[in-house]
């Protein structure tokens, strides 16, 4: 790793220790506060983690106070939030007001949160896993901005983790991808308490994770013992005492701790006379306090591992880092520590071993003393200076370009044109696409042959001449292909989404997935958006038009899931222009940083449909209104003038939209007026109207915009749904104006057949859409 900036002068320990037993009180004393110091109306617990907290204070003040340089980027693991807050506190970055707002409404969110809080935080954690990868997903990002903008500043990016988060596979799945390979800016610490929330975990299970790591080809390093315990091992007999607690299984080990000081002698040499000789020289305290000299506590021998880390510029790096959960609280080493808080008297006993009182435990350091000093000077160091805005990107408002009319064409294969089309347009350079083993079957080859695959170093094209597909590998390629991991597709989606922030540049990111699959990575996909990332993701081919692929690969829930998430529009347009428009318009909301974050879900399918009536909308309506309209969420494909026939409304969607026309036709033939709504964003009509509505729950007197819905629909006008998705999703359109609603969707698990067997089975061929009708002009 390269440094940016090297902290001038080594910091003393003692003052870095000083400054850990601050950090320890006030994280202690923040959950206490939030807990005891404030009225709670709710009369239930208020929580918060002491334990986990006091486990990452060593760590996280001799990285913060002698290791970061200023570019660095830190994950902290969610239970440790108080930690950071408590160290953000102490530079400078929240005021003393603040320190007791933990998990209050606007206060100190219970585990860092990019969004939220206010004192900087860089990557938002809680469900564990996500927060520990989010850092190498970050890097990887810089590696590309890097390659295609040119070297910023340099940064390590590290995640600071507990050892449990290891159980989430998403943490294997981040590690094992080629596209993460080689990140030699980046750290990872686990914090190896050896206790997860219920228990101590049984075994010792760090062996297999080390060679788990070094397999992938990181560099594995391990803060194990304290300076203390070294000196023991190294006295006459030191190495009876070692070898016994490096074999000692985790929950044997985490007992000792719970045993009074005079039952731990026995309990470590279990009869072993030679042993207990050796340790003859330690009264029972002394050996007890001895035992739990970890290195994750010791901050010389974490300053000693973080300087290792640095060395090998290649490779990421691993630290394990032995600690004690709880450590320097009373409860340090329980299995049964993970919520527990100190009661007052021991909240007492911790000021007073921490050098404060009541009238100044929320003060700073004096800045005239030295650890105030060594505040102010990692303040000054930690500064990252002023930062050049990121350049502006424009968008056009189309990039389709002219499609052979007559011919049928599917949304998948446009949204392929549209993507080949922007590759040479300015923004173009700001697109990064990405797929995990599904590029070509979701239509990303166009692309990829005009602008190639990233990769750091360039590498041979071993397909070259023999397929249709080029698979150039350079520096300057504009897409990423990972592994068959959706998770990994969310996470990198997520970071490169973030690039604005966290590496300075604007990005542009469209990621492909197979619709079903985006359950797959759902909750890196709640994470980034958690995150205020800014990415486009295709879900192509969807539903049970997918005919032959059959139930496996026909989705039907992600219609709800695109709907319900926060900080993503879900849009499923069924004609080759209205997905054009959606797409360019979202990626200029995604380059617009002066909007919220707002990525765009779309919903595509390989089925070509005719064209012709969207033309002939587009005549009726105009360009500009309709274009304006399929952004807002639908425009009325068929509107026949009121003409006293009875009246029902069809709501379609993406390719769906040929039998929903077909229904039309044939209920004029019965002589009902049927209009047709294509629904090209459900998300945006019903963002539009619970916008309406909340407003006038807030200000039962206030005139609201009337949402686009609103005149999409009709007062009176009975409604039939037709959806290749769960038919829940679009039934709410009844609500509008208290229509009656029959929705059509796919509520079962799909099969194999044709395209036309599926939608007899699910009611979705015209003539069950004019059944439907029928029975809702009859209701
Ligand atoms: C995805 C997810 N599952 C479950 C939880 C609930 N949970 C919170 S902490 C925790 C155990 C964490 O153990 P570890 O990572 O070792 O942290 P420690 O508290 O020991 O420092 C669990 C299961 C969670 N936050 N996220
Ligand atoms: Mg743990």
């Amino acid at each position: 790793m390269v440094l940016a900036t090297q902290p001038e002068q080594q910091t003393s320990i003692e003052l870095l220790d000083e400054v850990a037993q601050r950090v320890l009180w006030l994280a202690t004393r923040i959950v206490d506060a939030a807990n005891h110091d404030r009225s709670n109306p709710d009369g239930i617990k208020v929580g918060g983690h002491q334990a986990s907290s006091a486990s990452m204070v060593s760590l996280m003040t001799a990285l913060w106070f002698s290791h970061l340089a200023p570019h660095d980027r830190v994950s902290v693991k969610p239970h440790a939030s108080p930690v950071l807050h408590a160290i953000n506190y102490l530079l400078g970055h929240l005021e003393a007001e603040q320190l007791t707002t933990l998990r209050s409404l606007g206060g100190l969110q219970a585990y860092p949160s990019r969004t939220k809080d206010t004192d900087p935080v860089d990557f938002s954690t809680g469900s564990v896993g996500l927060g520990a990868t989010a850092p190498l997903f970050a890097a990887a990002t810089r590696r590309y901005v890097d390659a295609h903008f040119g070297a910023k500043p340099s940064s390590r990016f590290i995640a600071l983790l507990g050892d449990a988060e290891l159980d989430e596979g998403n943490i294997w799945e981040a590690l094992l991808d080629p596209a993460t390979a080689g990140l030699g800016n980046v750290l990872w610490i686990v914090d190896l308490n050896r206790q997860s929330l219920d228990r101590v975990v049984p075994g010792i299970k760090v062996h297999s994770l080390e060679r788990a790591f070094a397999d992938v080809g990181w560099l594995v390093i391990e803060a194990k013992y304290g300076r203390r315990l070294e000196a023991a091992f190294a006295a006459h007999g030191g190495e009876l005492l070692r070898r016994r607690i490096d074999e000692m299984p985790n929950d044997e080990y985490q007992a000792i701790f719970g045993l009074p000081p005079e039952a731990v002698r026995e309990a470590v040499c279990l009869g072993d006379g030679d042993l207990r000789q050796a340790l003859d020289r330690y009264d029972d305290a002394d050996l007890r306090s001895l035992l739990g000299d970890l290195g994750g506590h010791d901050v010389g021998a974490i300053l000693d591992a973080l300087a290792e880390a640095d060395r090998d510029p290649t490779r990421p790096t691993v630290l394990f880092a032995y600690t004690m959960k709880g450590w320097g609280l009373p409860f340090a080493g329980d299995p049964l520590n993970h919520s527990a808080q100190l009661s007052s008297t021991q909240i007492d006993d911790l000021r007073v071993a921490s050098g404060v009182t009541t009238a100044n435990e929320w003060d700073r350091f004096d800045p005239t003393s030295e650890a105030g000093r060594l505040c102010a000077a990692t303040r000054a160091r930690l500064d990252r200076g002023p930062i050049d805005p990121p350049r502006p990107v424009t968008l056009p408002t189309s990039a389709l370009g002219t499609i052979a009319s007559g011919k049928g064409t599917s949304t998948q294969e446009s949204f392929g044109r549209v993507l080949s089309n922007l590759a040479r347009t300015d923004a173009g350079e700001r697109i990064v696409t990405l797929a995990p083993d599904v590029s070509v079957s979701t239509n990303l080859g166009g692309w990829i042959n005009k602008v190639g695959v990233f990769a750091p170093e360039a590498l041979p094209d071993r397909s070259a001449g023999t397929s249709v597909l080029k698979w150039e590998q350079s520096p300057s390629g504009r897409h990423i292909e990972l592994g068959i991991s959706e998770m990994n597709l969310f996470s990198l989606l997520g970071q490169l989404g973030l690039a604005w922030d966290l590496s300075d540049e604007v990005l542009l990111p469209v990621g492909t997935v197979y619709d079903p699959f985006v359950c797959r990575g759902l909750d890196a996909f709640i994470y980034a958006l958690y995150n205020g990332a800014r990415f486009v993701v295709a879900g192509t081919p969807s539903g049970v038009t997918l005919a032959p692929e059959g139930g496996a690969h026909q989705s039907s829930v992600t219609a709800s899931i695109g709907l319900e998430l926060p900080g993503v529009t879900f849009a499923e347009p069924a004609y080759a222009v209205a997905l054009d428009w959606l797409l360019c318009d979202g990626l200029a909301r995604v380059a617009d940083l002066d909007r919220p974050a707002e990525s765009l879900y779309l919903r595509l399918s390989t089925r070509p449909i005719d064209q012709h009536p969207f033309e002939e909308a587009r005549v009726r309506l105009g360009e500009e209104p309709l274009r304006a309209a399929v952004i807002a969420g639908g425009y009325r494909i068929r509107d026949p003038e009121p003409d006293g026939r009875p009246r029902i409304l069809l709501a379609g969607s993406g390719p769906l939209l040929p039998e929903v026309l077909q229904a039309a036709d044939a209920l004029g033939e019965e002589g009902i007026a049927a209009v047709v709504v294509d629904v090209t964003s459900l998300d945006r009509l019903y963002a539009g109207w619970t916008e309406n509505r909340r407003a006038r729950i807030g200000d039962v007197t206030a005139m609201p915009r009337l949402p686009h819905v609103w005149r999409l629909l009709e007062p009176g006008t009975p409604i039939v749904t037709v959806h290749d998705a769960a038919s829940h999703a679009m039934a709410w359109l009844g609500s509008v104006h208290g229509s009656p609603v029959v929705p059509l969707g796919v509520d079962r698990f799909g099969q194999s057949g044709t395209i036309q067997d599926l939608y007899r089975i699910f009611h979705l061929e015209p003539d069950a859409i004019v059944n439907a009708a029928l029975l809702a002009l009859g209701a």
